[in-house]
């Protein structure tokens, strides 16, 4: 068993040594046997080939070789089939020039014939060398400077003043050093351009108490393109770094304000013979510069400042040090070229501005930023909202929301009130009279109450309501319903009531103060079809209506003892003498008298309460909103009768209490 194992060692180990050798066909070259299938396989060790030549060729010849065959692969790759005979010549050109492998490759040799010969053939002979390859010739070896080839390998070198890096392939420049004191700082390869792949690191230092100073003198030339820096030089303190620097203009003197500096040149591998520069460094007394700290000005400004000198800090505008909240400090120029106190000046922040209580104001940016000089927008969220006040705040120095006029945000929020007076009508409509019918949306501020006596009412903001003070006296709570023109609509909007507010001079029984205040429980959902009139804007000198026709509107009767399910509206006017000149009642300043007795309109039991508008509906444009003039309060026992009048609560008398006692409840 030992033997068998040591020969077989010996063996392999004289093949792999053997450099040369013959390959041949059983019984060569005496014939060859039939049923015959042997196979040789020859191996190049790394960093050499094999090469083999062909010199005899004779074999049974058939289509395709079907019959016998010698079979070549070159790196294990199907390369020739052979048989038949072939010449010396033919094989010299044809068949040997590619029988080389590969760095450590194999050739193989598979001989095959088959059960009959029908004449006798000699065979195949063939020979085979082991060489070494020649990488600095044949491969795609890049040694940065000189490639060197030896038996079974290669190796790289590099010209003087370079190292060969790592990767055995690539030469670097090797310029690291540490010096002390001044002197003069050249490239490797100077004089003359430049070495490339350099990395360098000069390590300078001077005495304490002095600083470094750097003077480019003579050529400045390091390879940029396109603005870039290909090469670069850079100088590098503790707590500044100056350049990069590159091109063909030297850098000004550089004051470095430190006691150690690193100077550090790149260049990469493309070698464009760039001069490079001749760098002049020299101690001087420390000085420390004027960026103690950032966001700051420095008092007295100076570009230098010498040790011990004090110098008074101040933040600029909108930024404070932490702690203690403080913009100014003092500091001194230290030995070291530091300055001994540093704070570092952050903005103000003026914090997410709140709204002092959750309603439809929002801010326009999701995640707003908050620092000094940032700004916030105010919006609200719904169309039917208008804000009021400053809508833009700007964070200012004090730490406050201020808005461009100068309201600080916190004393001023802005609200977002209900837009009064508009309906969605597009187009003013024709005039109308008489009784007809209100489309959704035409007359949306017009509410209605049913129990326990039925009566008008017209929203006035999105909590308020103002109605007749005989429609609801007496009562602690009722529910209101808007939204509609049709009594029966399933989608009427219904309105509770938290506080009802009789005028306080409502006299009976002349209607003298006929006004009261509702306010709802909750806030009204505005929509396109339920939506606040306007108040007057100041009480008017002269006819209430100024002049022009209104509208009047309610779901009041229609006929005597009848009321409507429908809400109904005609146009009136207002009337000094005629037919208000006849009444059974005291008249006062408080009412006024109106209908229209050409067209047949009034209001009715039922109606009180209800809103008359100026101008009339169908008129109104965004700009001349509707305002609510008068209250539905009474008329004569018939409505309807031949006078077509009814007496109305004169809204503008009643402005300040309307705005007060809103305020106060
Ligand atoms: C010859 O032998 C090899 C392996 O030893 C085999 O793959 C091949 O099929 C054989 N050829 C014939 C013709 O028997
Ligand atoms: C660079 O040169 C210095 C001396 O000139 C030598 O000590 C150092 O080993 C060299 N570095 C490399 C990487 O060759
Ligand atoms: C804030 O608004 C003012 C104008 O009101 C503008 O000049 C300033 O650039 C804005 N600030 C920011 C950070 O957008
Ligand atoms: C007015 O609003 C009502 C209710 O939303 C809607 O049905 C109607 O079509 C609107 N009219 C116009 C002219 O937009
Ligand atoms: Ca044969
Ligand atoms: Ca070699
Ligand atoms: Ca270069």
């Amino acid at each position: 068993m030992i033997k068998y194992c040591v020969c077989l060692l010996f063996v392999s180990l004289s093949e792999s040594l053997s450099l040369s050798g013959w390959i041949q066909s059983p019984g060569y070259p005496q014939g060859y046997e039939i049923d015959t299938n042997i196979t040789w396989r020859r191996c190049a060790p790394p960093g050499h080939a094999l090469s083999l030549t062909l010199l005899h060729l004779d074999m049974e010849d058939s289509i395709d070789c079907e019959n016998d065959a010698l079979k070549v692969f070159v790196d294990s790759v199907p390369t020739f089939n052979l048989c038949g005979r072939m010449t010396m010549e033919h094989l010299q050109s044809s068949i040997n020039p590619s029988l080389q492998s590969s760095s450590g490759g194999c050739v193989s040799l598979s001989f095959q014939s088959d059960y009959s010969n029908t004449e006798r053939h000699t065979g195949f002979r063939a020979f085979y060398t082991i060489h070494d390859v020649d990488e600095c010739w044949e491969n795609d070896i890049e040694c940065s400077h000189f490639c060197h080839n030896h038996m079974g390998g290669y190796s790289c070198s590099c010209k003087p003043g370079y190292f060969l890096d790592k990767d055995q392939h690539t030469c670097r420049a090797n310029c690291t050093e540490e010096r002390f004191g001044e002197g003069v700082l050249t490239l490797p390869g100077s004089p003359g351009p430049y070495f490339e792949n350099a990395d360098c690191s000069f390590k300078l230092s001077v005495d304490e108490g002095n600083q470094i100073v750097f003077t480019f003198t003579g050529v400045f030339d390091v390879e940029s393109r396109n603005g870039g820096c290909r090469d670069y030089v850079m100088i590098k303190t503790e707590s500044e770094d100056f350049g990069p620097y590159c091109g063909n203009k030297a850098p000004p003197e550089i004051i470095t304000s430190a006691q150690h500096v690193e100077v550090i040149f790149h260049s990469d591998q493309n070698d464009k013979a760039n001069q490079g520069f001749t760098l002049v460094y020299k101690p001087k007394l420390m000085e420390c510069t004027r960026k103690v700290t950032q966001k700051a000005f420095v008092v007295p400004p100076k570009d230098r400042y010498e040790v011990g000198d004090v110098v008074t800090v101040q933040c600029v505008t909108g930024h404070i040090w932490n702690p203690p909240d403080k913009k100014i400090f003092e500091s001194t120029c230290q030995s070291d070229g530091k300055w001994d106190t540093i704070h570092f000046c952050e903005p103000v922040d003026c914090g997410n501005p709140e709204f002092s209580k959750a309603d439809l104001r929002v801010l326009t940016e999701m995640f707003p930023s908050t620092s000094f000089s940032q700004n916030v927008t105010v919006k609200c969220t719904s169309e039917f909202y208008q804000l009021v006040g400053n809508a833009k705040f700007t964070c200012d120095a004090t730490g406050e929301w201020v808005s461009e006029d100068g309201q600080t945000f916190s004393l001023n929020e802005p609200q977002c009130v209900p837009v009064c007076g508009v309906t969605n009508e597009t187009s003013a409509g024709g005039r109308v009279f008489g009784g007809q019918k209100a489309e959704l949306g035409q007359i949306p501020w017009q509410l209605l109450v049913r129990k326990p006596n039925r009566g008008g009412a017209s929203l006035i903001n999105d909590r308020w309501a103002l109605t007749a003070a005989h429609v609801i006296k007496d009562h602690q709570q009722l529910v209101f319903y808007g939204g509609m023109v049709d009594g029966q609509d399933t989608n009427k909007i219904e309105m509770k009531t938290e506080k009802i507010i009789i005028h306080p001079g409502y006299k009976e029984p002349n209607f003298n103060n006929d006004i009261a205040l509702v306010k709802m429980s909750s806030r009204v959902p505005l929509s396109e079809k339920l939506r606040p009139v306007c108040l007057p804007d100041k009480k008017t000198n002269g006819p209430v209506m100024e002049g022009q026709m209104g509208t009047v509107s309610g779901f009041g009767g229609v006929a005597v003892g009848q009321i409507s399910q429908y809400l109904l509206y005609g146009h009136i006017k207002e009337y000094s003498e005629g037919p208000c000149f006849k009444t059974d009642l005291v008249i006062t300043d408080n009412m006024f008298c109106a209908g229209n007795y050409e067209e047949s309109v009034d209001s009715c039991k039922g109606d009180s309460g209800g809103p008359v508008v100026i101008p009339m509906v169908g008129e109104g444009f965004l700009n001349t909103p509707y305002r609510l003039k008068g209250i539905v309060s009474w008329g004569p026992k018939i409505c309807g009768n031949k006078d077509y009048k009814g007496y109305y609560t004169k809204v503008e008398n009643y402005l300040d209490w309307i705005r007060e006692t809103m305020k106060n409840n």
